[in-house]
């Protein structure tokens, strides 16, 4: 018999602003524990406590649960905040994205792409070729949820990554939310960095080059953050975004992981 499987949902709260959240997809045994670690970590936040957590337990039908591979790994060190985006704005037109919207994206994250310049709790969805936003609420965003590591390959893949420095939660959590946006229908490219004032570290991810990481997207204390989906098309937005927010995704082996490498931008 198949193993029933839970979909773990953590979001924490202050003032009704969104301070952090976790997705994860664990067996009955693991529930416990699990959800006694991650509220552990919404109350240990660097600035004031939440005033709000809420943890979420859902079954997730067996049959519904898919495997897939997570993408190769590449980190490029970059002098600053200001190289980093002028990379993260090349790497997004490699992958696809028109100039136009690049730069929108950038600026949005920049200023915080929530209502009056506060941070999403979930992402923008842009059209990749004109910038537009196709997300709805801009506040709540889209969350994705419902993907992990499978239970039986974690060990290994995270020993693999902690051998090359990267196996702290925060890069497997962003690994695998960037593995599941990158299979999702229609998916150009992802932009993203993290609302945590002292996490400097960002990516962009796409389906050919995989997760892109660059050692800098913001200055350091800046609590803006945040996610943008770019998709080909707008035809198809339903689909994508129930792919997004339900389809249980499990990760079971990790892609080739490159060796970092310093980055320069021509023109400065
Ligand atoms: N779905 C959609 N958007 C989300 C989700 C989600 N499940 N979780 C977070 N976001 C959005 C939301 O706007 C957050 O404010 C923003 O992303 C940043 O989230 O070294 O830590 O959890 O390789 O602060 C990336 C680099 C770290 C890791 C990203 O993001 C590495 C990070 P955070
Ligand atoms: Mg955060």
């Amino acid at each position: 018999m198949e193993r029933q499987l839970y979909s773990l949902r953590m979001r924490a709260s202050r003032g009704g602003h969104h301070q952090s959240g976790a997705e994860r997809v664990i067996a009955a045994a693991e529930v416990a524990t699990v959800t006694a670690a991650l509220m552990a970590r919404a109350m240990n936040t660097s600035g004031p406590p939440p005033d709000a957590v809420h943890c979420s337990l859902e079954c997730l039908e067996p049959a519904s649960i898919r495997q897939a591979v997570l993408p190769d790994i590449s980190t490029f060190l970059v002098g600053g905040w200001r190289a980093g985006r002028c990379l993260a704005n090349r790497l997004l037109v490699r992958a696809g994205v028109s100039e136009r919207a690049a730069s929108r994206a950038l600026e949005l994250l920049a200023e915080g792409a929530g209502c009056e310049g506060s941070v999403m709790r979930g992402a923008v969805v842009m059209n990749a070729q004109t910038g537009e936003r196709l997300e709805g609420d801009i506040s709540r965003g889209v969350r994705v949820s419902r993907m992990d590591l499978a239970s039986e390959a974690r060990p290994a893949i995270e020993a693999l990554l902690a051998a090359v420095g990267l196996g702290h939660h925060r890069v497997i959590e962003a690994l695998v939310l960037a593995a599941k946006v990158l299979g999702a229908p229609g998916i150009v490219a992802e932009l993203c960095w993290s609302d945590d004032p002292d996490y400097l570290i960002g990516y962009v991810a796409d389906p050919r080059y995989g997760y892109q990481r660059i050692s800098n997207l913001k200055q350091q204390g800046d609590l803006r953050g945040g996610r943008v989906f770019f998709v080909s098309l707008d035809r198809a937005l339903d689909s994508l975004l129930e792919y997004l927010e339900r389809r249980p995704v499990l990760f079971t082996a990790l892609g080739r992981i490159n060796a970092p490498r310093d980055w320069y931008d021509a023109d400065e």
